[in-house]
């Protein structure tokens, strides 16, 4: 599908670098065939070092038509084609309050520029080659990343690390394409053996490749979005004081009375680097009362959204019908079983038919809460050893897009084995370069460019 350019990439734009609100300094960036101009009108320079040097940094004062200083600033031009967006690019440093960004803005757009939508700039650098999509995408991953294994898998991707797997998969592909291709045009003639062998090579080597690739995708995830951790258990059981052990701080409602937390209550933290969303819940029980059955429900609609259940029991209770219950519930789902409250009795009934990996702690004193800390991030990532892997997958679009080029290329596997037409061939390669043009940009719709950069903040 050809590319549709949602945004104009003429005119020259400008907007604020930094977030709003006051600070040391904040940067108006502009971009744009006009912005050495811009900047030269308003800008002078306490020095005489005219002519501007492109990429050094000038201290001077920037003033509006009638002469009346705005700020002193530093400003900076770089001109294209070394710059983020590869267009002549200025950068105006001034202090960083929310009214001298403001009276920058109104000069420049008194003067002609227009404000720049979010991702302009990015998607500028898209535009122009600097970047293709995944890059882009993973500059905004960047700026949102809350951890450092997600800070370094999205520099990663900037750097190209899927990228080049991605151009290496399509150079591969394009070739068999032009083999096959070359010989659709010879209907009488069968392929040729030492070609069926290349080409049965190349799709087995990308097929394998591109597993692994996808096989990284759930680590990926975890460490980019977080991974959510439910827990489950019967009223009274200890879960809301096991969430508040594990923050660190008092966060949930703790009391003796069975039944204390009716919604559910989501709380963000890091454990062993792997960022995860602890989620809170009504212990799940037979119930009478309307707001504990609503928190009940809603606490079953989460397991099966869930990454990963804590099965919170109570260590000095003898199991009961309740925790057959629970159990029933859980079977198939990623379980951890937690006794609790082991500094009151440190024998648990620890049956278990579900073969559950089983931990002792207390809230209360936090013994055997490292090692619950462990298990769960070794569980989620395997221990980060996955981190070292050169690409991981993190955004649920490019494994979307790999999961159909593997479709593709399994389908064209196959008709290579029963030696069908070649037109199929053809058309299942095409197809997967498709879907591998989705993730570098090269074949993506508008709609998929604006979701992209949406998401993006004003001023990158
Ligand atoms: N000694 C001891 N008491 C604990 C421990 N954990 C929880 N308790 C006590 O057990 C009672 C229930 O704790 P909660 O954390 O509210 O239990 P819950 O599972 O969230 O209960 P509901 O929200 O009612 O389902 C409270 O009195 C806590 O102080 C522990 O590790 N040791
Ligand atoms: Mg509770």
């Amino acid at each position: 599908m050809p590319l549709v350019v949602p945004m104009n990439t003429v005119d020259t734009i400008i907007a604020p670098a930094t977030p709003p609100g006051e600070g040391g300094v904040a940067i108006v960036r502009i971009s744009g065939a006009d912005a050495l101009s811009a900047l030269l009108c308003y800008f002078t320079p306490t020095t005489t070092v005219l002519p501007l040097e492109s990429h050094r940094l000038y201290y001077g004062l920037l003033r509006d038509p009638s002469g009346c200083v705005i700020d002193e600033v530093m400003a900076v031009h770089m001109l294209a084609p070394h710059t983020y967006t590869r267009e002549d690019v200025v950068e105006i440093q001034c202090h960083g309050g929310h009214q001298v960004v403001k009276s920058i803005l109104d000069l420049y757009r008194a003067y002609g520029l227009r404000l720049a939508g979010p991702g302009e700039f990015t998607f500028r650098a898209y535009m122009n080659g600097r970047l293709d999509l995944s890059q882009a995408e993973a500059v905004a991953s960047l700026i949102h990343s809350k951890t450092d294994s997600s800070r370094r898998l999205a520099l990663a991707q900037i750097d190209g690390a899927l990228s080049r797997e991605i151009y290496s998969f399509t150079a591969i592909l394009k070739q068999v394409l032009i083999l096959v291709e070359a010989w659709i045009d010879f209907p009488e003639e069968d392929l040729p053996a030492e070609d069926v062998e290349e080409i049965s090579t190349s799709i087995t080597q990308a097929i394998s490749k591109i597993q692994i690739i996808t096989g990284s995708y759930g680590f990926g995830r975890v460490l980019t979005e977080g991974a959510s951790i439910l827990l489950i258990g019967q009223p009274n059981a200890g879960k809301s004081s096991l969430l508040n052990a594990l923050l660190g701080e008092e966060r949930a409602i703790v009391t003796a009375i069975p039944g204390t937390t009716r919604d559910l209550l989501e709380e963000g933290l890091v454990i062993n680097g792997v960022p995860v969303r602890l989620i809170d819940t009504a212990g799940l029980c037979e119930s009478v009362d309307p707001v504990e059955v609503e928190g009940i429900r809603r606490a079953e609609k989460s397991l099966s959204q869930t990454d990963l259940v804590l099965w919170v029991v109570d260590a000095n209770r003898e199991s009961t019908a309740g925790d057959d219950y629970i159990y029933s519930r859980l079977s198939s789902l990623p379980t951890f079983q937690v006794f609790t409250k082991i500094d009151i009795c440190g024998d648990p009934d620890s049956s278990n038919p579900g073969n559950f990996p089983q931990y002792r702690v207390s809230s209360k004193t936090g013994d055997g809460l490292e090692g619950l800390r462990d298990a769960i991030s070794d569980f989620l990532v395997g221990g980060g050893g996955a981190l070292t892997e050169s690409v991981m997958l993190t955004e649920q679009r490019h494994y979307e897009a790999l999961l159909l080029c593997l479709g593709s290329l399994e389908r064209a596997s196959g008709s290579l084995a029963v030696d069908a037409s070649l037109e199929f061939l053809a058309l299942d390669l095409r197809e997967a370069l498709g879907s591998l043009g989705q993730i570098s940009g090269e074949t993506v719709t508008e709609d998929i460019l604006d979701g992209i950069f949406s998401g993006f903040c004003i001023g990158k």
